[in-house]
């Protein structure tokens, strides 16, 4: 691939199929579960005769997604919606992932629903709201062991509206002692994934505004704790692979939320407006592997609940794009493109990574699939498979009774 790209698609070749088989084997991306439910946005709900309505219901169909794409074994949850009883879902929720070839995933909790949460969580003025938050946010902990799930994710709606109505410092010093508080109570192994927001629901300022929040407040909290990058968390224009770079060199990178945007917090099918930042963002991490021998330690996760678009689709979608973009990235010329930099060979080496974009990679993919015992077009295989039309008959009518109660 010596040529700047001819603007053709660049054809694939056995040696690049190879290199994307050995990617795909090592690449799992989580399913969140609140994608497979109805959601709306605060103008309203388009409710979907198919869509879940109970936990159960959530890991059959994420279960639907990774049976068909075979790199989903894990299901994000979120305490309050997935085990409103706390603990004492523990043995139930392990049992429908299992039922369903699944593991429960990342654990959510959340401090941002409850009416108490009104001016903030741990960062809460009040300082019995604090204490209530922090025992939630510790009850997950102790249901992050009972699931021997790996990581805690912790995103807070923390904030204020209006300027001089919050002290920032004093809620800056609430979140560094309740992130602390939750790493110390942290198993061996478990980690604890801080997000970082600029705005919304707070719309003048948000405690965790962005990663250099997140980074100072995890490293203050421990060697457990890592940034979590929402990839629909940033100002418009943010070099978001930037952030990546910089967190992989400093060993803090924890994972990702995927979904793309073209304004805010969109939660847009990953890749749908922006394939390019995805593919370098997989890029920096390929090429840190790369140059460093190791694999990244980092959870990529999906974080979008789709409003429009059939949700399982809509998931077999992001799955098969994030697939493809990671496949891309595996292709790029690192040895080239280092030497490429070195000599500040720029053309060259913004072709390195032209190239890889440009090519390709379906056909690799599907060869990968169907050495799986996969079908080779999951799309196609899901709608061939009758079950989205036995979900529309068997939840039609709850969901439906819930679209006359809005009526
Ligand atoms: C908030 O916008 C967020 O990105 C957090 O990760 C939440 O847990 C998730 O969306 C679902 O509300
Ligand atoms: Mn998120």
């Amino acid at each position: 691939m010596d040529h700047i790209g001819s603007g053709a698609p660049t054809v694939i070749s056995t040696n690049q199929t190879d290199t994307i088989i050995r990617a795909l084997d090592a690449f799992h991306i989580e399913l969140p579960s609140w994608g497979f439910a109805n959601t709306g946005t605060r103008f309203g709900k388009f409710l979907q005769p198919a869509a879940a309505t109970s936990t159960e219901d959530k890991f059959a169909d994420a279960g639907q997604v990774h049976r068909l794409t075979g790199v989903c074994p894990t299901v994000a949850l979120h305490v309050l919606w997935d085990l409103p009883n706390g603990a004492a879902d523990c043995a139930r929720v392990l049992a429908m992932a299992a039922g369903h070839g699944l593991r429960p995933g990342s654990i959510n909790p959340n401090v941002f629903q409850d009416q108490n949460y009104k001016h903030g969580s741990v960062g809460n003025p009040d300082p019995a709201i604090r204490k209530e938050a922090m025992d939630h946010i510790l009850a997950c902990v102790e249901i992050q062991k009972r699931l021997d799930s790996r990581d805690l994710s912790l995103w807070f709606a923390d904030g204020s509206n209006y300027p001089g109505t919050q002290n920032i410092r004093h809620r800056r010093q609430w979140f560094a002692e309740s992130l602390k508080e939750t790493h110390d109570a942290l198993a061996a192994g478990q980690r604890m994934l801080v997000e970082y927001k600029p705005f919304e629901p707070a719309f003048y300022h948000t405690d965790i505004a962005d990663w250099g929040m997140a980074l100072l407040l995890a490293q203050a909290a421990g060697p457990q704790a890592k940034v979590l990058v929402d990839t629909g968390h940033h100002y418009q224009a943010q070099n978001i692979e930037q952030i990546v770079a910089w967190l992989l060199d400093m060993n803090m990178l924890g994972g990702f939320h995927f979904n793309d945007r073209r304004y805010a917090d969109d939660d847009l099918t990953m890749g749908s407006i922006d394939p390019y930042q995805v593919f370098r963002i997989f890029h920096e991490i390929a090429h840190f592997e790369w140059e460093t021998g190791k694999r990244a330690d980092v959870a990529y996760m999906i974080d979008q609940s789709h409003n429009l678009k059939g949700k399982i689709e809509a998931m077999i979608q992001t799955v098969t794009t994030a697939m493809e973009l990671y496949a891309k990235a595996a292709l790029v010329d690192h040895k080239k493109l280092a030497a490429c930099q070195t000599a500040c060979a720029l053309v060259d080496a913004e072709t390195c990574l032209k190239d890889a974009f440009s090519t390709d990679v379906r056909p690799a993919i599907r060869e990968w699939a169907v050495s799986k015992g996969l079908p080779a077009d999951p799309m196609d295989a899901f709608r061939q498979s009758g079950y989205l039309e036995k979900i529309t008959a068997e939840r039609g009518r709850k969901n439906m009774a819930a679209i006359s109660s809005y009526a």
